[in-house]
């Protein structure tokens, strides 16, 4: 429960209102804001919680007429066209444009914690039964997905089928040109790196798309007896440590972009192209995304020849540092594992295996987005916390 309002006053000519909170706190509300955030029927569609207020119709310059208080509650305001507003105290506090109040806001609705690990991680496991049945272990499942960014789901049926049971549970998979869902298997002329028997050195999933899948689903279905290990490695946490040691490298890897490709057929015939920051950062310089797959990494290369060779210097101090013993987790799936991870944070390869007539490897592969898991996860919240 928040606390009521103990006060209420209009400031700077009626461009701004003061609550005083019954707590002491204040908070102020730029009226602009307000008006376009009326809640009225005409200002407001409830079934769609969505404005029907068309900014042609608001004035940016507008000011409140009058202000008051009712029952410590809620404020009223009248504004000088005559239209009448009301706002609940709960509302308005939620709304609060302090910093702190800010960003515990957005800390709620975006989830920004990071756990980093190395190769000490204590992989995080839930049998998939559960989160198919249960709501709390649903909401563990995709808070440690975002938080830790891999949770391994186990005890899955030993056959096809199990990720689209996962993508229905959640909402739907992300559909790409390698299907549905796809098989990771041996396959004679292979259409990707990973059809094969070879090692995949650490990379992230479809760098080719400009928008690359947030989440990837691994479902190990037969594992072969030699060969075959997982590696993962958190990305992110590997990011800072390079920034720290190799400014040099970290800024030429989060600027330079690099042509991607992939051309071929599968779920029907494709030929992507692509350009993307192997290390994309926001406005802090922190990354936020991975995009690097050496093998669709395109011969076509779009910058001066005498930036080529600090590129591949840079790459590699960061291959180097991805693959160092500190950083590397490696684990053998087992049939019946289900990998889900952070496509945009967690790097993942695997080691070579023996090639046979017969498959003695199958993984069957999905995506998810990140859009889509952020919203069952704050809907299973809702449920599981009983909170709005
Ligand atoms: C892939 C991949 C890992 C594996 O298919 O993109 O990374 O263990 N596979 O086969
Ligand atoms: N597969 C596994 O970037 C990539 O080519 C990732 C995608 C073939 C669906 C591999
Ligand atoms: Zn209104
Ligand atoms: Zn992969």
């Amino acid at each position: 429960m928040s606390p009521g309002i103990q006060k209420v006053e209009a400031l700077d000519a009626g461009h701004f209102i003061r609550v005083e909170w019954e707590d002491g706190r204040e908070s102020c509300y730029p009226c602009v804001w307000l008006r376009d955030s009326c809640q009225c029927p005409l200002c407001f569609l409830p079934s769609a919680a969505a404005r029907r207020l068309l900014l042609q119709d608001l004035d940016v310059n507008i000011a409140v007429k009058k202000v008051a208080l009712a029952d410590r509650k809620k404020i009223c305001i009248t504004w000088p066209d005559g239209h009448a507003s009301e706002y609940e105290a709960e509302w308005l506090k939620k709304r609060c444009f302090s910093e702190e109040a800010r960003a515990e806001m957005q800390a709620d609705l975006f989830l920004p914690e990071c756990q980093y690990w190395g190769s000490d991680l204590q992989l995080p496991k839930i049998p998939f039964e559960e989160i198919m049945c249960n709501d709390e272990s649903a909401y563990k499942w995709l808070c440690t997905l975002k938080k830790v960014g891999i949770v391994l789901l186990t005890g899955a049926a030993t056959r096809q089928g199990e990720l689209v049971k996962l993508g229905h549970r959640i909402g739907f998979l992300r559909l790409t040109f390698y299907g549905p869902t796809w098989q990771v298997q041996d396959k004679a002329d292979a259409n990707n790196v990973a059809y094969t028997n070879g090692k995949l050195c650490f990379h992230t999933d479809y760098p080719v798309l400009h928008h690359p899948p947030g989440v990837q689903f691994l479902h190990c279905i037969k594992q072969t007896a030699a060969g075959g290990e997982s590696e993962f490695v958190d990305g992110f946490h590997v990011c800072n440590k390079l920034k720290k040691q190799n400014p040099e490298a970290y800024q030429i890897l989060s600027s330079t972009a690099v042509d991607y490709t992939d051309v071929g057929v599968d779920y029907c015939d494709f030929a992507m192209q692509c350009k993307q920051r192997i290390i994309d950062i926001d406005s802090r310089g922190q990354a936020v995304r991975i995009n690097y797959n050496n093998a669709t990494r395109d011969t076509v290369f779009d910058i001066p020849a005498e930036k080529v060779r600090p590129f591949y210097a840079a790459l590699k101090e960061f291959n180097d540092l991805l693959n160092s013993a500190e950083h590397k987790f490696t684990y053998k799936l087992k049939p019946g594992d289900i990998v889900t991870f952070d496509n945009w944070r967690v790097l993942h390869g695997r080691q070579s295996y023996p090639s046979g007539s017969e498959v003695t490897r199958h993984l069957e592969g999905a995506y998810a987005d990140w859009d889509m898991v952020m919203s069952r996860l704050r809907l299973l919240r809702k449920r599981v916390m009983k909170r709005d």
